[in-house]
């Protein structure tokens, strides 16, 4: 997508904050599969939300355990593709910054931690990466609450080392609250900024699809970003129908 409406263009250059959301869609040019694809393999008979759920985790620990183990081996497998690397450049350009994730892959970071923007590289004071729903490379002891980035592997579901109690993926599982902090983060950025982006998501699942709700309603720009409309799309001022490894690097070679 080589155009862009003028109006778009300015109001990014005069945003003062400008906050992003991203789902499952920008990260599938990175080789990763969304929520909406089909699970194959294995895997083809499950729905992920039967799997990322308490009670999967109560019933079948071991099933639960090595879908996470399978899904963070694709993980270490790839790289952060041109959307992510456009976001983290945006990131750079505008005056303040919020990028709030439903993913738990931790491309995000990779590529703010990668990228190197010429004339600005910000050393970030602290992080402008929201992982609503946690990340897939740490787990946490069901018992304790213990988050650990490493632990020993064995042929069965993984224990803490401080009290025994089994380890799960420190990811958010339908089902549980969203992490306090986190989430109020998030509102916060949704509410106070200029422009929102809501980038590569149904839309489906809530609190996280009701962020670009809140930004509309105080005013903000929504730009909607995705390969087809969703529940969101008639709210939004703009909807940028396309990849979002195109789209993204598109739109910010435009604006600055
Ligand atoms: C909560 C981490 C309070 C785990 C995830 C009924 C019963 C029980 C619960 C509920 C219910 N109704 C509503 C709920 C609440 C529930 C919910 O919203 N359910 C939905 C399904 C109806 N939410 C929760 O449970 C949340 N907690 O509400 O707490 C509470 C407490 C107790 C009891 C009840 C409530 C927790 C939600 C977090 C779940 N964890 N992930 C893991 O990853 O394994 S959610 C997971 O799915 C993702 O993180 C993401 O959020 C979601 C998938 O959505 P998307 O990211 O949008 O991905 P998707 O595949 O759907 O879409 C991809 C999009 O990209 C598409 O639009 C596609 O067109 C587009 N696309 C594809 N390729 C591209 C592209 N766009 C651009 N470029 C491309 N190349
Ligand atoms: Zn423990």
């Amino acid at each position: 997508m080589a155009n862009f409406p003028a109006t778009l263009l300015n109001f990014l250059r005069q945003a003062e904050r400008v906050t992003a959301l991203t789902g499952a869609g920008v990260s599938q040019e990175s080789g990763l599969r969304t929520f909406r694809d089909a699970q194959t393999g294995l895997w083809s008979q499950y729905k992920p939300e039967d799997l990322a759920s308490p009670e999967a985790f109560a019933r079948a620990p071991k099933l639960v355990w090595d879908w996470y183990a399978m899904r963070r081996e694709k993980v270490r497998a790839v790289e952060p593709n041109p959307g992510h690397f456009a976001l983290a450049e945006m990131g750079h350009r505008v005056p303040r910054f919020t990028l709030i994730t439903q993913n738990v892959d931790g491309l995000h970071r990779k590529a703010f931690q990668t990228l190197k923007v010429s004339e600005t590289f910000r050393v970030w004071k602290e992080s402008p990466i929201i992982e609503l729903h946690g990340n897939i490379q740490r787990v946490r002891c069901s018992e304790c609450g213990m988050v650990a980035d490493a632990w020993e592997e064995n042929d069965d579901v993984p224990r803490c080392a401080g009290c025994g109690g089994m380890l799960r993926p420190d990811v958010v599982w339908f089902g549980e609250s969203l992490p306090r902090s986190a989430l109020e983060a998030a509102v916060e950025a949704a509410r106070g900024c200029q422009v929102f982006l809501s980038i590569g998501t149904s839309g489906l699942v809530q609190p996280a699809a009701a962020l670009a709700f809140a930004a509309h309603n105080k005013g903000a720009v929504v730009v909607e970003v995705n390969l087809e409309p969703t529940p969101l799309t008639e709210k939004a001022d703009f909807f940028l129908q396309g990849k979002s490894g195109e789209v993204l690097p598109g739109l910010v070679k435009a604006t600055w």
